[in-house]
């Protein structure tokens, strides 16, 4: 039985940021229980979770840094820790996820550190030249793998014979060893180790992905989506395959949350959950027949095909309050290009039953793909109109950043317009929910361009969206107010005025000396 430790690194992010940063690290704790269930013992360390109210500044002035300091992160390592586990969700964070890295390195020299999640997955051999403290790097989906990379080094078995991980060969010459297939009995993952994750400060403070509606722990219907979007890194981190839980299964995971930590709103954290209507229809009817008296939430964008007025009708009725739909642009043009494969008109026709029947819905728009042109940018406008006086509740206008993973990351490459890899570059990635500072990645638009472009979306949509229904307005004053948000971005609104409320002025670099 190795002494195993999880870390999860503190999150960092622009203070400008239009995005959410504390959830409970669902990743960690599947990756935990698989360990535990294979006979080692396991700790998680959560830098954010058990600092939830922990603000600092992070090198320049417009980055903030949310959970532990350095100093209470090491700390929270057990000292006989044999293996630490470190989890990269984020490329933007890997300035941040690196110094902690040194760190552990330096504070527990004989354990071997390995690393997951989608940043380690897209970039491998980058993680390990540019931190040699990291000695592993595990790629993809981690349950399988992490035991595997444990059980070997324990028993003496050759950590190159461990499939899906980087690792330095005896010439210290970065190797990925072969891919292995996805796990294919989704049913029977061991269930996440929330036990060892500070599940209640979350629960308690109301920290969660989607609306915050009442005790929310995130849970898991699907794994991977069969689509290639080009901006996307999944189809990288877990392949094209998409495959779903039963629905019963799920239902019982749902049961015994509700019974062990009193949960009352369900997040699904799935890349898609709806791709199959048969799935999500016997889903919902399995929720109605149970009575189970809770909501649940679709907020990372799902696909829509299958979500019309019957299906919307029983989302709604089976406790289904906020979902985001993912239309990315409005332009045939640009859709083709990045290969989203939806119809923009049947989109909207499926926001109006949703709408109709009661669910808040969100939808996430990108500006500024390589090779968008102002009329492509004017036609995603139009749909933006369109959607506020169809009724959509909010809509987040990302500007494009170049994620590691993706086919256009891989076309920047290939034509030499990839800056080097640097902090530079990683942080520029926050640029993507920043509403302070974008960077362009395309030929026609400038950085300072985009930021007003993106800046323009948001405001014609909540212009248009107000001023059709101008009762939303007051509505959305009133929930802020009250610290009852109904939509996404008035969670988003609240929670910013908190963070900058809480921000210490001290640097997080200050807040690291031991
Ligand atoms: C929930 C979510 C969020 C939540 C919280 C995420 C979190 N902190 O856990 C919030 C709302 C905060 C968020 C914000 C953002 N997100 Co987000 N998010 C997701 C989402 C939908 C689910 C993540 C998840 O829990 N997946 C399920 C679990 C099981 O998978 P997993 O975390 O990858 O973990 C598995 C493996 O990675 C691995 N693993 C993970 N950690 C470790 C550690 C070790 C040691 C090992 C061995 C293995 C391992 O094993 C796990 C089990 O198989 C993903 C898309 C997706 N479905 O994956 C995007 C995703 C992670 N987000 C993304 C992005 C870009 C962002 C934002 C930058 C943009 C935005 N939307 O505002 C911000 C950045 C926030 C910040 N800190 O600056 C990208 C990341 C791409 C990248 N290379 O960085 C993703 C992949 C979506 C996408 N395709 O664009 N996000
Ligand atoms: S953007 Fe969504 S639909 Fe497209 S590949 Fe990524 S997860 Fe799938």
């Amino acid at each position: 039985m190795a002494k195993v430790t999880m870390v999860r690194v503190p999150s960092l992010f622009a203070a400008g940021a239009l995005t959410l940063t504390a959830t409970p690290p669902i990743g960690i704790a599947y990756v935990a229980g698989n360990l535990r269930a294979g006979g080692h013992k396991v700790k998680v360390v959560d830098s954010i979770g058990e600092a939830l109210e922990q603000y600092y500044h992070f090198g320049m002035k417009n980055l903030y840094v949310n959970g532990y300091t350095m100093k209470q992160l090491l700390a929270a390592i057990p000292k006989d820790s044999e293996y630490i586990g470190v989890s990269f969700p984020f490329s933007n964070e890997w300035p941040l996820a690196k110094k902690v890295c040194f760190a552990i390195r330096e504070e527990f020299p004989r354990a071997v550190i390995f690393c997951g999640g989608e940043h380690a997955t897209a970039v491998p051999e980058y993680c390990l030249t540019d931190c040699p403290a990291i000695d592993y790097c595990v790629i993809g989906e981690g349950e399988e793998t992490a035991l595997d990379l444990i059980n070997a080094l324990e028993s003496g078995r050759p950590a190159k014979e461990v499939g899906s991980i980087a690792l330095r060969d005896e010439w210290g010459k970065v190797v990925n060893t072969l891919r292995r297939s996805r796990m294919l009995s989704i049913d029977d993952i061991p269930e996440p180790a929330w036990d060892l994750v500070p599940l209640e400060n979350y629960l308690a403070g109301g920290y969660s992905y989607g609306v915050n509606i009442g005790r929310t722990i995130p849970i898991i219907a699907t794994r991977g989506c069969p689509y290639q979007c080009t901006f996307c890194s999944n189809p990288l981190m877990w392949t094209t395959r998409w495959l779903a839980r039963t629905p019963a299964r799920v239902v019982e995971e749902m049961e015994f949350y509700i019974k062990k930590y009193g949960i009352q709103n369900f997040d699904f954290y799935d890349l898609t959950t709806v791709v199959k209507k048969e799935w999500i229809v016997e889903f919902c009817t399995m929720l109605v027949d149970r009575g189970l008296n809770i909501t649940w939430q679709l907020p990372s964008g799902t696909r829509s095909e299958a979500l019309d007025s019957e299906v919307t009708a029983l989302l709604y009725k089976s406790g289904c309050r906020n979902l985001t739909y993912a239309p990315e642009s409005g332009s045939p043009e640009t859709l083709k290009k990045i290969k989203k494969k939806i119809n923009p008109d049947r989109m909207i026709e499926s926001m109006k039953a949703a709408i109709a029947n009661r669910i808040n819905i969100k939808a996430n728009i990108i500006v500024g793909f390589p090779g968008e042109k102002f009329k492509n940018i004017l036609e995603t406008y139009k749909f933006i109109i369109r959607m506020a006086v169809t009724g959509v509740h909010d809509v987040s206008v990302w500007t494009f950043s170049a994620y590691p993973g993706s086919e256009i990351f891989h076309d920047l490459q290939k034509a030499n317009r990839m800056p080097p890899f640097n902090d530079d570059y990683f942080i520029s990635l926050l640029s993507y929910s920043d509403l302070k500072n974008v960077v362009s990645w395309n030929e026609y638009f400038s950085s300072g361009q985009l930021k007003y472009m993106r800046l323009f979306g948001l405001i014609l949509f909540y212009a248009a969206s107000y001023i059709s229904k101008p009762v939303r307005l007051v509505k959305s004053i009133r929930n802020i107010i009250r610290h009852k948000p109904e939509s996404r971005m008035e969670m988003i609104v609240e929670k910013a005025i908190n963070r900058h409320k809480k921000s210490d002025p001290r640097p997080w670099e200050e807040a690291l000396v031991k």
